[in-house]
């Protein structure tokens, strides 16, 4: 029985060091210690056996069946490693190739703009604020002065969830304002954010879609006054629309969240059937902007005494069709590999200031 133990060994041992991969070496790990195992059989052996041939077989037995477990476990360690290194060998990929301009896809025209919006802003000091697309009913409405009666909750057309337990009910934000509001109640003026991101309201047509993209921004200081909105804005749209001058024209407007409230037009021209920024006999609206609202202020816990600022808002979908002249806001949605061709961006064409917005 001794022999037959020191034989089975030696055969395990010389199988277990040709075993060439996982696949191998389980079989042998069934073919020895599995339940119709040449060790597992031995061991069943141990029953029939008198008690003293029992006290030396026994712990013989165990003592193989340690020593097989543990050579596996060891060749396993030396395959998993020699696999690992042939998969690594295998799948490596060399970041300094060239990108394949064929293969590769492209940036889409929002991102584009978003990425030409942020770019800009940021030239002017200011950061990217974001937040969740699911708000709650006080950071989308009631912060920004507009209470459950106000009747420009019916203009949102807006996406409720179902309510809590409590019966509050979130909401598809209806614009990226609850970012400020989030930013206004976490944070100490100064303020200078924009906020872009996608929005939602239930609207469908050739000018809207259900799901649509917003940038805002919000200034806050002590002094901040309507010519740093004005400033700001002008330098915004000379960059944006990669112009020399543009003439702003500010008409006073009502919004819940800023007083006074003006819209913005540019002054343009629709000569030769496209429209062209900058100068012209026209006027086109691009922009909604204002003071922030005291309510506002106040709601967002905020002194209305001792700081003040301004907002707008505008369509990013919009700024991207009047730009790249594209025009059906519904084809930004289809996925339609011939038109992502047609107007998408290089992927490492990045706009910055010096070298240019859009190439
Ligand atoms: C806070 C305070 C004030 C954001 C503003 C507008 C004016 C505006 C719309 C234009 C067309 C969006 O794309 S659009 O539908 N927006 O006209 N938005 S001022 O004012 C804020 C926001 C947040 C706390």
């Amino acid at each position: 029985m001794q022999e037959q133990i020191s034989s089975l060994r030696e055969e395990i041992t010389a199988q277990v060091s040709g075993a060439e991969n996982m696949a191998a070496l389980e079989e042998i790990r069934v073919a020895t210690l599995g339940k119709k195992g040449s060790v597992s059989g031995l061991m069943k052996g141990l029953g029939g056996m008198s008690p003293d041939e029992r006290k030396v077989m026994g712990p013989a037995l165990n003592g193989l069946k340690t020593e097989v477990a543990d050579i596996l476990a060891a060749r396993k360690e030396v395959l998993e490693e020699v696999e690992l290194e042939a998969r690594l060998a295998s799948e490596r990929v060399d970041v300094t190739l060239p990108v394949q301009e064929h293969a590769a896809g492209s940036v889409h025209p929002i991102s584009q703009v978003m990425d030409e919006i942020a770019e800009i802003f940021a030239g002017l000091g200011f950061d990217v604020a974001e937040g969740p697309d699911i708000e709650t009913d006080f950071n989308n409405f009631t912060a920004l002065n507009i209470p459950e009666e106000h009747p420009a909750r019916q203009d949102h057309d807006t996406f409720y969830l179902k309510p809590d337990a409590e019966g509050n009910r979130k909401v598809l934000r209806t614009h990226t304002s609850p970012v400020q509001v989030r930013t206004m109640m976490s944070k100490e003026p100064p303020i200078r954010i924009i906020a872009p991101g996608r929005t939602y309201r239930s609207d469908s047509d050739a000018t809207h879609t259900p799901m649509f993209h917003q940038v805002e921004g919000l200034v806050i200081d002590k002094d901040t006054h309507l010519g740093h909105l004005k400033g700001t804005l002008e330098a915004f749209l000379k960059a944006f629309f990669e112009v020399d001058a543009v003439t702003l024209r500010l008409r006073p407007s009502y919004f819940p969240f800023t007083e006074p409230s003006m819209e913005v037009d540019v002054q343009c021209s629709f000569d030769g059937g496209t429209v062209k920024i900058g100068d012209g006999n026209d006027w086109l609206e691009i922009l909604g902007s204002g003071m922030v609202n005291t309510k506002v202020l106040e709601a967002c816990g905020l002194d209305p005494n001792v700081y003040q600022g301004f907002a707008f808002g505008c369509g990013i979908d919009r700024l991207a069709m009047l730009k790249y002249g594209m025009n059906d806001l519904r084809a930004f949605f289809d996925a339609d590999l011939r038109w992502l061709k047609h107007y998408g961006f290089q992927a490492l064409d990045l706009p910055t200031i010096a070298g240019g917005m859009s190439r």
